[in-house]
């Protein structure tokens, strides 16, 4: 197998490192335990969260135990880093809904039931039982002002504002990383780039409680970016998330699938767990066939898998499939509701109408006589049939669940029509 480091290098997931030397060598004396945290700021996770997830699934695939940690206690506080903003505090009824949410999502992404299977943990466990004064006097006394103005996070709020509240997040986070050295035996912390300054805190913890053979180490990944400069991880509906009633397994799908050329190998290094000959493999395919697309619906088959399993995947295909081909009638009213999501829509009442007249309400066809040489010419379908008879008439029968028909003009011109 190929050494870890050398393999996340390779995929360009290593930023910063609080010791790469040190790193490497505990990497190949032992296998270790190592942690990443998510706060429970939101029910699901989008695709830019899971980034430091999957990295740790690639320790896991050598050998190492991933600790995942819900932020139940920081979900609270509200972390500052990267943030020009003071935080909204969240109820505890919605932090305790994320986190079922989030820890969820985690579930997914990892086996825990092998030998080193990930262990989930919440920080309410130790945070939420410690009292101001402990916390004043056995942490706060280890951390100098100076050094906390020292953090991006916190010097970049010094003008425009931060309360003592999100000032205290990063000694909590750093108590956390002690924590979990101390029971878990935890020797890494691995973060996207903006929990450096986090990071960095939890370490000066450790070595301030400890003596000089305790050694924890630092991780962090870049930003995952897009070549045209436009931000990662948004689709024309916005974020996408992992929560399937959020961005459905279809859109999901195709979000990867419309992954610039110039990107896909890229994301395909950064969020898939193929092997790097598979990858270069693919990178040929780039460069020679563009036009297949073949990285691309990898990426997106591998990435709608891991997320969302098989079966979802395949009718995420099969609903690309017969949008491609226009043969609607495989898909139930269901998928074809997904898959239409972000075509035109138009509302009309439920009325039976001359297919004439229905084709001009709902401004599919310009006027009654070009409606007319559509239906004549073979140019309309209604819910993927073809309509060529200029007196059928639409009606009840026609509509889905009593709700919505697809009309069809020519090869791709799509429009939903809703009923009310
Ligand atoms: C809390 C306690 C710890 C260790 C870590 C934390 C969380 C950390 C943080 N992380 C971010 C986050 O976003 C909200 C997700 C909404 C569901 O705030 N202080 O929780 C993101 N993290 C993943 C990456 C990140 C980071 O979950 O690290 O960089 C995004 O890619 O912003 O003891």
């Amino acid at each position: 197998m190929t050494n870890l480091l050398d393999d996340l290098a390779w995929r360009g997931l290593l930023y910063q490192q609080t010791d790469a030397e040190g790193m490497e060598q505990l990497l190949n004396k032992e296998k270790i335990s190592l942690y990443c945290g998510v706060d429970p700021t939101a029910d699901s996770m989008h695709i830019g969260h899971i980034v430091p997830l999957l990295t740790l699934r690639r320790f896991q695939m050598h050998g190492h135990r991933p600790i995942l940690l819900v932020g139940g206690a920081t979900g609270m506080i509200g972390d500052p880093s990267g943030r020009s903003e003071e935080r909204q505090l969240q109820t505890t009824e919605q932090i305790d809904l994320n986190v079922q949410g989030i820890k969820k999502q985690m579930e997914q992404i990892f086996d825990f039931n092998t030998e080193n299977g990930a262990q989930m943990v919440n920080n309410q466990e130790w945070i939420g039982s410690m009292n101001v004064i402990e916390f004043l006097r056995d942490f706060g006394k280890l951390i100098n002002i100076n050094y906390m103005l020292g953090k991006d996070s916190i010097a970049s709020r010094l003008d425009t504002g931060l309360s003592f509240t999100e000032f205290a997040y990063t000694l909590i986070q750093g108590i956390d990383f002690n924590h979990l050295y101390d029971h878990f035996g935890c020797r890494v912390q691995v973060g996207g780039s903006d929990q450096w300054g986090n990071i960095t805190t939890g370490l000066e913890v450790i070595r301030k409680t400890h003596d000089e053979n305790a050694k924890a180490f630092g991780i962090t990944i870049p930003l995952v970016t897009k070549a045209d400069g436009t931000k990662f991880g948004k689709s024309s509906s916005g974020s996408v998330w992992l929560d399937a009633k959020k961005t459905s397994p279809y859109e999901f799908y195709q979000f990867w699938i419309n992954t610039a050329d110039s990107d896909v190998i890229k994301y395909l290094k950064i969020f898939t767990f193929l092997e790097r000959a598979e990858i270069e493999a693919l990178e040929v395919t780039v460069e020679n066939e563009p036009h297949v697309r073949k990285a691309q619906t990898t990426l997106a088959e591998e990435m709608t898998r891991l997320i969302h399993g098989q079966e979802a995947l395949d009718q995420a295909i099969r609903i690309s499939h017969a949008l491609f081909s226009g043969n609607l009638k495989a898909l139930t009213a269901e998928e074809m509701k997904d898959a239409f999501k972000d075509v035109p829509s138009v509302e009309m009442a439920k009325e039976e109408k001359a297919i004439v007249d229905f084709l001009v309400e709902a401004t599919v066809s310009p006027s009654k006589r070009q409606a007319r040489e559509d239906v004549t010419n073979g140019a309309i379908s209604i819910n993927g049939e073809k309509v060529t008879d200029v007196a059928y008439v639409v009606s009840g029968a026609d509509r889905l669940e009593d709700e919505f028909i697809i009309i069809r003009r020519g090869k791709k011109n799509y429009k939903m029509i809703k009923f009310v």
